[in-house]
């Protein structure tokens, strides 16, 4: 793959992503001409300055102060339950890790591992088994339940998957299924990427999607309905539209589903006019440049 396509593909899958997560948000407000993201997009862009900060890797102690520091900079992005409380408890000295255990029996399954975890497929997305050692250890700070592991992992497997497709060309939507058949285990999840294989051969109803793959925060509510608005749709814009008309935790779900097409399909699938809307859209641009300037050996940390 040329340099100009892998960088179109990381820019395209962060802002994208951003901008699924900003457009869910504010679906209920009044106010749509400024398109703020929420925590999903702020603790992605912290994984991705920490990728950066440290040449290409993830060190969970130091990740947990960062998201630390990213929540105490701006704690009104609309947060989850669990990761505001775990943080007060890191600041306590109780830390940094696994906190979650706390709070949750075995850990929160929540989706707040799986919504950051995008610049992790985009940066490990030529070297799976770096990609897993990844995964499990920006869910360490947060979100220590199998389950939440699990829907991080078949998120960032999903970017991965897509930054190695041709943006110009359809995915084999029943290839990439089998691909992340084979990477789960849990009953819960072979059920629903079965399920989301069958829902795509016909029209149905927002009932029947939501009813089958879920649409609420846990990882397993709504991973697997992120996967299937991205392989319905394909495209970034009409993954996230899909998203949103499901209802729900539909910010994240459009978050998890723009981060995959924006990896398929690159950077120009996102009209300029949705870009020029989202907050700190060229941040996020340069941040998407320098993790490829990293990958590529062209700049240390
Ligand atoms: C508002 C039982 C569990 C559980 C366990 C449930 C934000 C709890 C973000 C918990 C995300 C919720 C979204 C979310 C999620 C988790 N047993 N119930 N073992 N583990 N739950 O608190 O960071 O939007 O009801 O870790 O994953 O944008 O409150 O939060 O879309 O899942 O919230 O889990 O964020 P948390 P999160
Ligand atoms: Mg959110």
């Amino acid at each position: 793959m040329s340099r100009e396509i892998l960088s179109s593909k990381f820019a395209g899958s962060m802002l994208a992503s951003a901008l699924g997560d900003a457009l869910g948000a504010s679906f209920y407000r009044w106010n749509r001409d400024e398109l703020r993201y929420t925590d999903d997009s702020a603790m992605a862009l912290a994984i991705a300055e920490h990728l950066i900060e440290l040449g290409g890797r993830i060190d969970s102690e130091k990740l947990a102060w960062k998201f630390v520091e990213t929540y105490e900079k701006e704690p009104w992005r609309g947060y989850g339950p669990g990761p505001p409380r775990i943080f007060k408890l890191i600041k306590r000295g109780m830390g940094p890790l696994e906190l979650d255990k706390r709070l949750y029996p075995g850990g929160s399954y929540g989706n707040g591992a799986a919504m950051r975890i995008a610049p992790v497929g985009l940066f490990f997305y030529d070297d799976f088994d770096e990609l897993r050692l990844a995964v499990v250890e920006a869910c360490k700070p947060t979100h220590n339940h199998p389950l939440a592991v699990e829907g991080a992992l078949l998120e960032a497997a999903s970017v991965a998957r897509a930054v190695k497709l041709d943006p110009m060309k359809e995915v084999d939507r029943f290839d990439f299924i089998d691909y992340l058949e084979s990477l789960t285990s849990s009953e819960v999840y072979l059920r629903k990427l079965k399920r989301l294989g069958e829902l795509l051969e016909e029209e149905h109803s927002r009932r029947e999607v939501v009813k089958n793959l879920g649409n609420s925060v846990e990882a397993f509510n709504s991973v697997p309905t992120a996967i299937y608005c991205y392989l319905r749709e394909q495209d970034p814009v009409k993954a996230i539209q899909a998203a949103i008309n499901l209802r729900g935790d539909m910010d994240t779900i459009a978050c998890m589903a723009a981060a995959i097409a924006g990896a398929h399909r690159g950077l120009e699938a996102i009209p300029e006019r949705d870009l020029a809307r989202l907050e700190n859209a060229a941040y996020i641009r340069g941040l998407a440049e320098r993790l490829v300037e990293i990958k590529l050996g062209e700049r240390r940390g």
